[in-house]
């Protein structure tokens, strides 16, 4: 080591010393009255089968309330399309390589168990970590970080101390009363297609206890600065709603998309392996009713996002609260022959994404920029006024937020483990390129100006030659190890 290095080095450790000890002062000054607080809320498993992202049948009219007063971005993706993975990566603001979280703790299927990204960056500073830094009571409400679903509900699951001052962990009836749930695989319900349309009201459920909670915490800290991170646990499976949600969808009326050749033939093999043994060969009824399921699940969702909204209007918080809603990653319902997540289509890395505050300057609008979930931490930091870290790989998507035109990023990247080889995918404002172990197992380009359903691989196509070595450089660049 030379001793510029050696000389960088230190200096780096006294800044961590200063940053730490600056932090510790303001924590006990406590937040200035004016700061703006944020409820962080997030779906699992949602993918943008929402009124406001244009969906004919999906009744969302409370997330449509929010993206009439907020940003909502039709092009936001998740960074890995797993629970433990995307959540570990989006609430430190970094990649899936750098936080070395590329499974599932305990995952059904997997040889090892994840690492906690405490492991390979222990002193990072989490989203939530910095507002409480800067003199903010920071609470977690239900599923910000990894939680088994439905099995550790009730539970921490799979938190990060550090990142709060409060947790609280409601459990509901779709919890004690598992045995009542359709499932495809019996006595499985969390990694298995699996629903019930329930007995009882919206508060009974999980999702609901989640909702009163948030509005109790923000009720006793309305006079203080507050991050406030509220996890619902739907639609992932189990898809349990009170029955009400599932009146509003007929099963025989959902039309299921078609299967392109590659669809059917499942080629090239690693973009078709997120497939399961039981997912296969259901009959067109079976598939409408996962369909009802899901959505239901949404509507229902929707709704206690909706008690949330209301919470804030009724505490007169609205004018001083950033309000972010986003989800995961997003979700296959049958189309490409998938179910669920783990694939680097579209539909699987595809995310809501809706932002709304004070003085953002393009609330009511529909922004086609790129972004990224690991771009909400910097976006928050920037908009709360506090100095973000400078390691974040993020951006702020402000400018976005103040002119929907704006763009901050001319490229989105989500990766994925197939077992002993990864997977990339690049969306440009066209393209979606994707390559499988360096491409040795595959590549895929969609143009989805022209192919928005991804039925055309256009990868081998020597019309689309330069693009292909243009997307293909850019994940090389991607997914070099990061060494800071
Ligand atoms: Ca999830």
């Amino acid at each position: 080591m030379n001793s510029m290095r050696v000389l960088s080095k230190t200096l780096a450790l006294l800044l961590i010393v200063a940053a730490t000890s600056f932090a510790a002062g303001t924590t006990a000054a406590a937040a200035e009255p004016g700061k703006l607080n944020v409820v962080l809320m997030f779906a699992d498993d949602l993918n943008c089968d929402m009124h406001c992202y244009g969906h004919p049948h999906v009744k969302t009219p409370n997330l449509d309330r929010l993206a009439a007063r907020g940003v909502l971005f039709q092009h936001a993706y998740c960074q890995f399309p797993l629970c433990s993975p995307s959540r570990s990566s989006f609430m430190t603001g970094r990649r899936p390589n750098t936080t070395r979280v590329h499974r599932n703790p305990g995952g059904e299927g997997q040889r090892q168990t994840s690492p906690h990204f405490r492991e390979a960056i222990p002193d990072t500073v989490t989203m939530p970590q910095l507002f409480r830094n800067n003199g903010y009571y920071a609470a977690r409400v239900g599923k910000l970080y990894h939680y088994g679903v439905p099995g550790q509900i009730g539970t921490n699951g799979f938190d990060d101390p550090p990142s709060w001052e409060e947790t609280f962990n409601p459990s509901g009836r779709d919890k004690a009363e598992e045995d009542k749930i359709f499932t495809l695989v019996p006595k499985s319900y969390g990694a298995v297609l699996s629903w019930l349309a329930a007995e009882g009201t919206d508060a009974e459920q999980t999702d609901g206890k989640i909702a009163a909670q948030a509005v109790k915490v923000m009720e006793q800290q309305r006079d203080k600065p507050f991050f406030l991170g509220v996890g619902f646990f739907r639609p992932h499976t189990p898809y349990v709603a009170p029955k009400k949600y599932f009146d509003m969808y007929q099963p025989g009326e959902i039309k299921l998309a078609e299967l392109s050749a590659d669809d059917q033939t499942r080629t090239p093999g690693p973009a078709y392996a997120s497939a399961k043994k039981e997912q296969e060969g259901l009959t067109v009824a079976l598939r409408q009713e996962a369909i009802q399921a899901y959505w239901a699940s949404i509507s229902f969702m929707d709704a206690q996002v909706g008690l949330v909204l209301d919470g804030l209007d009724r505490l007169g918080l609205t004018d001083k609260t950033l309000i972010v809603f986003s989800s995961d990653h997003g979700y296959h319902l049958s189309d490409h022959g998938l179910w669920q997540k783990m694939s680097l289509f579209e539909r699987s890395s595809r995310v809501p994404l809706i932002i709304a505050g004070p003085g953002i300057k393009a609330a009511g609008k529909k922004s086609a920029s790129l972004a990224e979930l690991v771009d909400i931490y910097p976006t928050l930091a920037d908009l709360a006024g506090l100095p973000a870290p400078e390691y974040l790989e993020g951006k702020s998507l402000k400018p976005v937020l103040n002119d929907p035109n704006a763009t901050v990023k001319t490229a989105a990247f989500t990766q994925v483990r197939r077992g002993e080889f990864d997977g990339y995918a690049v969306r440009t404002d066209r393209y979606r390129y994707i390559t499988w172990e360096q491409g040795r197992r595959g590549e895929q380009l969609f143009d989805l100006q022209e192919d928005s359903r991804e039925t055309k691989n256009l990868a081998q196509d020597p019309a689309h030659a330069t693009t292909v070595a243009d997307l293909k450089q850019r994940i090389v660049e991607y997914s070099k190890p990061v060494t800071k």
